[in-house]
């Protein structure tokens, strides 16, 4: 694959493809990274950024994660104290996921973010933009509580962060788009330069194919699930026959998750799948694509039933070393 598809692939969006496909003539040494609030069980949404950063990385970029303790503070994700010790936790769970040690390097926001000439380009951004514009930045990734003015200083910060990191692509999900769209308007206001983003898909809900898997309303799968939880939840999972279902019957879209989850999980991280069948139903099918499974589960070659459980058995191996990890840190 050339670097620019590696760069690009399972990607929703890049801000802007001119920018990229320079960065991606010249991707090494050069440094992408992601930020997270802190939490102490990664999940599925968590992995599908981390498999972006494991492209880049083979792809001869430095990839920085950032564990964004000062932001999940703003956010009211609990004290100080307790996030910092979930960020440890976080770091460990990644590194048994596959990010490889050498070229990651971690950051802490708060090494950087409590100084002084920081807090001074913050107050500058501060009295630049107004409360109408952070908001509206933050709206995805707040929820539904009133904001405080904590919500308006976090997108601030985000965008000094690309600033500040010496970053060359900013790496998202779907929702960090209005985040960077306002870096790349605030950004050169306050003479620093502009950066390219890329955003990785947001998965629809398991059981309905709607909206996004979310770890605050229905099914999410993380890296505690057993394999047992990961069969039943994969088992109760919406998979039509087909990529592009029909909107529900009060018009909502939906999205077929299984499908999703073999093209954004699964086949970026195995050469091969195999879904392992009877003779009596055909044997094995391997696929080296997703786009040929996607092609025989509309067809009816492929099974839903057989599709989900070999969706289940392929994120298990994903997420055993994670699993396993928390286990060692519990004890
Ligand atoms: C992502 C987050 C917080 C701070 C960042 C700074 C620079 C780049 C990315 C960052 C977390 C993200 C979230 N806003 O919603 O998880």
């Amino acid at each position: 694959m050339d670097t620019y598809d590696l760069i690009t692939r399972n990607a929703e969006e890049v801000v802007t493809d001119e920018e990229v496909r320079e960065l991606a003539d010249d991707p090494d040494g050069k440094r992408a990274y992601v930020g997270y609030e802190p939490s102490g069980v990664l999940h599925l949404g968590h992995l599908l950024t981390a498999n972006k950063l494991i492209d880049l990385q083979e792809a001869g970029m430095e990839v920085v994660v950032l564990l964004a303790d000062v932001h999940a503070y703003l956010n009211g994700k609990g004290t100080f104290e307790e996030i910092r010790e979930t960020a440890e936790r976080m770091k460990a769970q990644f590194i048994a996921y596959g990010l490889d040690e050498e070229s990651t390097e971690f950051v802490y926001g708060s090494e950087f973010q409590l100084d002084e000439e920081y807090t001074l380009d913050l107050h500058e951004l501060e009295l630049s933009t107004t409360m109408n514009r952070a908001q509206r930045a933050m709206a995805e990734i707040q929820g539904d509580e009133t904001a405080k003015v904590s919500h308006l200083v976090y997108p601030l910060m985000q965008t000094l962060d690309i600033e500040y990191l010496d970053l060359d692509l900013a790496v998202g999900g779907l929702d960090q788009r209005k985040v960077h769209m306002l870096a790349r308007e605030k950004l050169p206001e306050v003479d620093y330069e502009v950066r390219p983003a890329l955003h990785t898909p947001i998965v629809a809900d398991l059981t309905s194919g709607e909206g996004k898997m979310s770890s605050s309303e229905g099914i999410t799968i993380s890296m505690e699930d057993s394999t047992e939880d990961l069969e039943e939840k994969v088992n109760s999972a919406y998979c039509p026959p087909t990529r592009d279902p029909e909107p529900d019957d009060d018009g909502n879209e939906r999205e077929n998750p299984v499908l999703e989850l073999f093209e954004y999980h699964v086949f970026p991280r195995f050469d091969e799948i195999v879904v392992e069948r009877p003779e009596k139903y055909g044997g094995d099918l391997t696929y080296e694509a997703y786009k040929s499974l996607a092609a025989d589960l509309e067809s009816g070659e492929l099974h839903p039933a057989d599709a989900k459980g070999t969706l289940a058995s392929y994120l298990d191996e994903l997420i055993a070393p994670g699993r396993e990890k928390l286990h060692e840190l519990r004890e």
